[in-house]
């Protein structure tokens, strides 16, 4: 009689079929994770005149005694859809950015002139002045 020694080939294979499918699944749950950004923000194109839009909402963009720029009021509530408008009446230049960079930021401008943008997104969106330290405001969309 010969002996019987086959080798445990059906356990080998299944380890490896497991470790396969977790693999498969790590890959799934990163590119599902890829695809979900929110692209939704607002109106992409930047406005920076010297009027505020009609019915928009204000917040002005002050010099006050303790900071060299400020946002009034320091954080704003708008329904969706909203028109914002950032009046800089303060006597230096300042600019509005938004942590979500899916939304509409300003470029730095001076007194007399406005930014505006319309806001489609719901949220709370903690924005600031990129050039002074410590200015910074919250506009919660919704
Ligand atoms: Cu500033």
């Amino acid at each position: 009689m010969l002996p019987h020694s086959a080798p445990d080939r059906i356990s080998a294979s299944s380890v490896r079929r497991g470790w396969l499918v977790g693999l498969l699944g790590l890959v799934a749950t990163v590119a599902l994770v890829a695809c979900g950004s929110d692209s939704g923000g607002g109106s992409p194109a930047e406005v920076t005149a010297t009027d505020v839009p009609p019915g928009a909402v204000v917040v002005d963009v002050v010099t006050s005694a303790r900071s060299v720029g400020e946002y009034l009021p320091k954080e704003a509530s708008v329904p969706v859809g909203a028109t914002v408008a950032w009046p800089n009446k303060s006597n230096a230049s300042h600019n509005v950015v938004f942590k979500d960079g899916s939304l509409p930021s300003s470029k730095l401008y001076g007194e007399g002139r406005v930014f505006s943008a319309t806001f489609d997104k719901a949220g709370r969106f903690p924005y600031r002045c990129t050039i002074h330290p410590g200015m910074d405001g919250t506009l919660v969309v919704g």
